[in-house]
């Protein structure tokens, strides 16, 4: 008897698949609750608050805000969350969570309070892997002035960024990204060596 009910109700006969989420949570801006560090740890509540259940969080890092000289160092973290929700869904609560915080959604690597990015939910690859290829060879002065207008998954900068594979290998380091074949140790492992030192624990 699903008639009427809708796929929000728990605890009826509907199939809500719950998928392992991993996202990449950073800041560089003192927000209305305080420091990067104490807006980070908030935004876990709301998550939790939301509907996830959060499996591991990794350390807070101090990191330099990239392209070098863009503002303060940010705080990074990551983290590994299982939620019953649609890739389009887990966005649309991030985005509210960022809004919370204050969060502008204005210029491209501007500073910010609060950053949320969905970096993988399960190996789901999205829109496809040829559009997915284009991104991610996007070359640098090019992704500056280009955002993306659709969901893009895995994070098609994942694979660049010690201030996200650092934290990631602390709460997935043997997820495998799906098109590159690569656990997140070995991507930490391919970057240069002074951009994984750069990356300090607080
Ligand atoms: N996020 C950006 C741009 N630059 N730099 C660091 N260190 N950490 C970030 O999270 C970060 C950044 C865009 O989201
Ligand atoms: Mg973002
Ligand atoms: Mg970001």
């Amino acid at each position: 008897m699903s008639q009427g009910l809708t796929s929000g109700e728990l605890g009826n006969n509907t199939h809500i698949p719950v998928r392992s989420m991993l996202i990449a949570l950073g800041g560089n801006l003192t927000s209305s609750v305080g420091t990067p560090r104490e807006t980070l740890t908030a935004a876990l509540k709301f998550m939790q608050t939301s509907g996830a259940v959060i499996r591991a969080i990794s350390p807070f890092y101090h990191t330099p805000a990239f392209p070098a000289g863009a503002g303060p160092d940010y705080v990074n973290g990551a983290v590994r969350i299982e939620a019953p929700w649609t890739p389009a869904q887990a966005l649309a609560v991030l985005h509210r969570i960022e809004a919370k915080f204050g969060r502008e959604r204005t210029q491209r690597w501007g500073q910010r309070t609060l950053d949320l990015d969905l970096l993988a939910v399960d190996g789901i690859v999205m829109p496809d892997r040829n559009t997915h290829k284009i991104w991610r060879d996007l070359p640098l002065e090019a992704q500056i002035g280009r955002t993306p207008d659709q969901l893009i998954l895995p994070h098609p900068r994942l694979q660049d960024r010690a201030f996200v594979l650092v934290p990631l290998a602390d709460v997935a380091p043997d997820w495998v990204h799906p098109l590159l074949k690569m656990p997140v140790r070995a991507m930490l492992d391919a970057l240069p060596e002074r951009d994984r030192a750069a990356v300090r624990r607080m």
